[in-house]
């Protein structure tokens, strides 16, 4: 029929807008008791749209969440269920709550389609399914949702970078400043030890005098690998700047730290680091200043003080070396 082809004319041009040249089809999941209705939908949405059934509300509810779909559309005509609790219940899981719901309703049906636009229900839908205008109804959604998402990933990934150091991939100190007061505050409050080490790589200007910048950045990027490898999934690792790093251990008392520390120290000043294209091994050493939470009275920035003043008494004192 003639809104048939118009129809799928629209959707194809529609869901290409913007997207590559291999753009998935949709997938859209109908919550309908009756497969007639599924049917008819089908045979009327042709390419770009992938429409599967859900007749059983409970099952729907775990298929829409399993993933990969773009649009529900939920069906009034689902006995024993009440359509705008499933509306509701979609909209408050974290696996669906972003995926856009269209309502099926019929037409005398107005209180129930306000009530689901107050629940969050993107857009409805009155019976008799008219091609076109479904179809274009789901264009939208499936479009808003793809750029929704677009913009979601690139929001998380633009707050990942900002907190995340770009030689070594570690943390940066804007966000070892955000959560060092958390771990601290968490660890008073539970009374549960808390240890804190400054490293700071032993004459590190001598390593970039001697294997150039990139020499040392590789120096850099090994010793934040070593460091990762050493540390507990529970550590918060950061680089400070340059060419010092901080560790924040929770459950962790000063004995402890200090053992930690001193095993990294160890592995650093036995095994040469291999730099550039050549492997060319050089030996490097790191100081470590340790220091641990005291009491109910301490705060987090005398912590750090405490361990920046024990990585000076390990510089003075001769480098390659631990202070508690
Ligand atoms: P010390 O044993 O007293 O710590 O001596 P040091 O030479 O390690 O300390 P200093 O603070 O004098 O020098 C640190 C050097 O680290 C100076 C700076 O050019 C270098 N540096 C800082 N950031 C980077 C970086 O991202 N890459 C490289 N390659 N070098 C860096
Ligand atoms: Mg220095
Ligand atoms: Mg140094
Ligand atoms: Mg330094």
């Amino acid at each position: 029929l003639r809104t048939s082809t118009a129809a799928n004319i629209g959707l194809e041009n529609l869901l290409d807008r913007g997207g590559g040249a291999e753009q998935e089809p949709a997938r859209v999941l109908l919550m309908d008791a009756r497969t007639e209705t599924y049917e008819k939908i089908r045979s009327r949405l042709k390419g770009g749209i992938q429409l599967d059934l859900a007749t059983d509300p409970n099952a729907g509810l775990f298929q829409a969440a399993e993933g990969g779909y773009e649009c529900v559309i939920v069906s009034t005509a689902l006995p024993d269920v009440d359509p705008l609790r499933l509306c509701s219940q979609l909209r408050s899981l974290d696996r669906t709550r972003f995926l856009p719901i269209i309502l099926l309703a019929d037409r005398d049906d107005d209180a129930r389609i306000i009530r689901g636009l107050e629940l969050g229900v993107n857009d409805f839908f009155v019976r008799p399914i008219e091609p076109h205008e479904l179809t274009a109804r789901l264009v939208t959604q499936i479009r808003r949702k793809r750029y929704n998402d677009r913009l979601r990933a690139s929001v998380a990934q633009s707050i990942e970078m900002a907190v995340t150091d770009a030689l070594t991939g570690l943390h940066n100190r804007r966000y070892l400043d955000n959560h060092l007061q958390t771990l601290f505050e968490r660890a008073v409050v539970r009374r549960r030890p808390l240890s804190v080490m400054i490293v700071d790589l032993d004459r590190f200007k001598s390593i970039n005098d001697s294997f150039g910048h990139d020499g040392g950045d590789d120096v850099l990027r090994e010793f934040a690998r070593r460091l990762r490898q050493n540390m507990r999934g529970i550590d918060l690792i950061c680089r400070f700047g340059g060419e010092e790093f901080v560790v924040v251990m929770p459950d962790t008392d000063g004995p402890v730290a200090e053992k930690v520390a001193e095993r990294i120290r160890a592995e650093i000043a036995r095994t040469p680091f291999a730099i550039g294209k050549e492997g060319q091994a050089v030996n490097v050493t790191i100081s470590v200043g340790v220091s641990s939470l005291r009491g109910q009275a301490d705060d987090a920035g005398a912590l750090l003080k405490r361990a920046d003043m024990a990585l000076y008494e390990a510089k003075r004192s001769g480098r390659n070396k631990v202070v508690g």
